[in-house]
This record gives C-alpha cells, sequence and structure tokens, in this order.
C-alpha cells in the first residue's frame, strides 16, 4: 500500500524555547551557542537573526561581526531535551511508527491512522494546533508519499508552514530546477563533483543518470532515484535514547606511527562526537577506542563507567588506552560513546567537585585547540564550524599527518 508520510520540524528550535520561557527575547535577534569571546559556533538563531546573515554551524566571531546587537547565549540542552519529549507525546499519538531524526524532528508513518490525504491534512492540522496551544511553539510540517518529499515539504513553507507533496510528479515538479543541494543527501563535496562535471541542477541529474552514477558509484545511483522522486523507504521506529552508540572514525591516507599527533586527531575525533552527542541530548557511560594497525590488524579497548559529555572528557579516556597499546603504525582510529544515556548523572556529584572539574575542563579544551593551532598552524577561528563535518574532519586530520 502507498505510504503516507508526515515530517514535522520544530522552527528555530532552541531559540524559539529560549523565546518562550522569557519573552523579552521576543522579536529580538537571538543567537544560541557561544558567546562572541568564547571559541565556538552558532546552534542556532531565532528568525530575526537570520536576517543578518547568522545560521547555524557559523563560527561565532563572524555572528558577532554580522550582529553585534544580538542577544548570546548558551544552549540548555536538558530543558531542550524535556520539550522534545513532551513533543514526541503529541506526535505518537497520530502515528502507527515515529522515527526521531533530531530533538526537535520526526517521520511519522500516519498511512493506517489518517486513512487518506484527508485524514493527514486533519493529523497535520491537529500536530500544528496542539504544539501551539500546549507547548506555545511553531512546527513545519510537511505530507507527502515518502520521506525525502515529506522533509522537503517540511522546509518549503517554514517557519510555521505546511505544505504537501502527493505524487513523485509533483515532487519532481518542484524541484527539478533547483541546485542539487536541495536533496538533502546531497552534501557539500558530493555538490562540488556534480558542479565539476556541469550538473547543476536536479534536472541535470534526471538527464544524466548513468554520468552521475558513474561519478559517485552507490550513492549516485541513490541520489538519481531521489531526483525522480522514488523514495520507498519505511518510517523506522527509533528514538535517539534507542542508540547503541555514537562514534566516528577516521581511516588515514598513509600510516601513522606518531602517537602524539593520534592523541590530537582523538581531539578532533571527540569534538565531533560531542557535538552529536549534544544534538540528541545523551551522555555516553562508556568509551571505546578502535585501532586498526597498518597489517589490518584491528584492536578495541573500552573503560566503563565514565561520564563522558565533552570532547575533553571523550578525549582523555580515549588518551588513556591508546597509551596502553602496542605501539605500530596505525591506519584506523575510533572513538565512539556507549551505554548512552540521558539521566542526570552530574546531579549525582559533589557540586563542588563539578565546578572545580567544569574549570579543568575549560582550561583543556583551550590548551588542546592552542596546541592544535601552534603545531599544525590550523586556523581554528576560521575552521571550528565546518569541523563537525565529517569529510573537514577528514582533511584536517591528513593536513596535521602531513605537518607534524
Ligand atoms: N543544531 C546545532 N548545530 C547545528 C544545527 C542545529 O546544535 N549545526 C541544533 C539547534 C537547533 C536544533 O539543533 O535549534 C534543530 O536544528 P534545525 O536544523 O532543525 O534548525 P532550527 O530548528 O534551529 O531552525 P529551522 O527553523 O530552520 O528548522
Ligand atoms: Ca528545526
Ligand atoms: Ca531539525
Amino acid at each position: 500500500m502507498a505510504q503516507i508520510i508526515i515530517h514535522v520540524d520544530m522552527d528555530a528550535f532552541y531559540a524559539s524555547v529560549e523565546i518562550r520561557d522569557n519573552p523579552s527575547l521576543g522579536g529580538k535577534p537571538l543567537i544560541i551557542g557561544s558567546l562572541p569571546k568564547e571559541r565556538g559556533v552558532v546552534a542556532t538563531c531565532s528568525y530575526e537573526a537570520r536576517k543578518y546573515g547568522v545560521h547555524s554551524g557559523m563560527n561565532i566571531k563572524d555572528a558577532y561581526r554580522l550582529c553585534p546587537n544580538g542577544i548570546y547565549m548558551h544552549p540548555d540542552f536538558d530543558k531542550y531535551k524535556a520539550v522534545s519529549a513532551q513533543l514526541h507525546t503529541i506526535w505518537d499519538a497520530y502515528a502507527s511508527a515515529s522515527e526521531a531524526v533530531a530533538l526537535d524532528e520526526a517521520y511519522l508513518d500516519v498511512t493506517e491512522k489518517a486513512g487518506d490525504w484527508d485524514g493527514a491534512r486533519q493529523i497535520a492540522r491537529m500536530i500544528k494546533q496542539r504544539t501551539r496551544d500546549e507547548l506555545h511553539l511553531t512546527c513545519s510540517v510537511g505530507l507527502a508519499y515518502s520521506k525525502t518529499a515529506a522533509k522537503t515539504a517540511s522546509e518549503e513553507k517554514k517557519p510555521d508552514g505546511y505544505f504537501e507533496i502527493l505524487t513523485p510528479e509533483d515532487f519532481v515538479n518542484l524541484i527539478q530546477d533547483r541546485d542539487v543541494k536541495v536533496l538533502y543527501t546531497v552534501g557539500g563535496s558530493t555538490a562540488e563533483k556534480l558542479y565539476a562535471s556541469g550538473i547543476h541542477t536536479v534536472l541535470d541529474i534526471q538527464q544524466r543518470q548513468e554520468e552521475v552514477i558513474r561519478l559517485l558509484g552507490k550513492q549516485g545511483r541513490w541520489i538519481t532515484q531521489i531526483a525522480c522522486g522514488i523514495d520507498e523507504r519505511k518510517v523506522e521506529p527509533y528514538r535517539p535514547e534507542e542508540a547503541k552508540s555514537i562514534g566516528r572514525e577516521l581511516t588515514f591516507q598513509k600510516d601513522v606511527d606518531n602517537f602524539e599527533l593520534l592523541k590530537d586527531v582523538l581531539f578532533l575525533l571527540a569534538l565531533n562526537v560531542e557535538n552529536r552527542a549534544r544534538r540528541v541530548g545523551l551522555r555516553g557511560r562508556g568509551v571505546t577506542l578502535k585501532l586498526t594497525y597498518a597489517d589490518m590488524k584491528s584492536i578495541t579497548r573500552s573503560r566503563s563507567p565514565v561520564i563522558c559529555d565533552s570532547a575533553v572528557s571523550i578525549r582523555r579516556e580515549a588518551v588513556r588506552m591508546l597509551e596502553k597499546v602496542e605501539k605500530r603504525p596505525i591506519r584506523l582510529i575510533g572513538i565512539s560513546l556507549y551505554n548512552l544515556t540521558d539521566e542526570e548523572e552530574r546531579q549525582m556529584r559533589l557540586e563542588s567537585f563539578d565546578d572545580e572539574d567544569q574549570r579543568e575542563q575549560e582550561e583543556e579544551r583551550k590548551r588542546l585547540f592552542k596546541t592544535l593551532e601552534e603545531h599544525y598552524h590550523l586556523d581554528f577561528e576560521g575552521h571550528l564550524a565546518q569541523l563537525y563535518r565529517a569529510e573537514t574532519l577528514h582533511k584536517t586530520a591528513e593536513y596535521m599527518r602531513k605537518h607534524f
């Protein structure tokens, strides 16, 4: 049977929650992330701030340059996690399966509960209404025949939007003249490859499918399908707290035998893992270090229980394990967090210890960034934002390898 799928995504999520809880922030450019004098990135910002060109992932210094009159705040992940749980209560009431993609976003399979498109429209309306009435927040909803189309639809009329794409033909008509990046599986580096071959729009992909597949392999096959409106993926019931682990690994182009360098790479990996864990509101109670030697022998080492919710603490544990392994050339290194939890473990620790540990971690974070900058001449002020992307991580690590 054909599917009826809703994709719901909250508007300026962290910022909207903060404005709701402190209405004096309303109507102002609000930037959630770091404070201007710190080193960090923009997590998100209000739509007023977006008018100045500020956006998620941007270096905070750049945001400050564009919007010096903005209000800058740290995120409060625990609060957003609590709101996310309330959202799920609403969403799950209308879906036979719901798949959380982030704290503020989910796919809902409403095929059975809606019965037909009219039923689904009603569900979309109710979700928007209840989100407003019960949580005093707005969301954007997309209704469609597939996951890809539903996600595209929810983006279409943001904020507080509603849009529907009921057939593959409608989907194709909507996006065929747009840049290939409208297909959300096409990231920056994939887009560059396509542009280099003169493929700029979705229509170009449709008309040159063989070429795209030759260029991108398996991923190319998937992209050509989406470009033609084909996506039969089901909504997979999923909650972030069911995730088994969050990890990132890196294969070097050339084997690395310098273990001091590996410790620095561990910080890059830990920053990436920290960012992803925070976005779904989870902490790890265990850390795994994975290594593959040049002769392809792989080993893993784990530590648990530990409290790991920051790049510094994740790296600290990984370095301890790295110091105990056999020192031979390394081909791959990875870190993952497991025993994921959203419990407030920090509350169980003594306040004073907590504060002191916090300060120490802050110092260590600064020191690690400084080392990276001084040893490798990496411009972290400029690159920190992109560092959270896997491909930049890769490039940065390779750069470090060459210059150490
Ligand atoms: N987030 C983050 N870092 C990013 C992107 C997002 O920490 N690079 C966080 C902050 C956002 C939340 O995740 O509030 C949801 O991300 P979205 O991409 O859905 O962005 P918003 O909900 O903030 O805005 P929009 O209205 O565009 O969906
Ligand atoms: Ca959102
Ligand atoms: Ca989102």
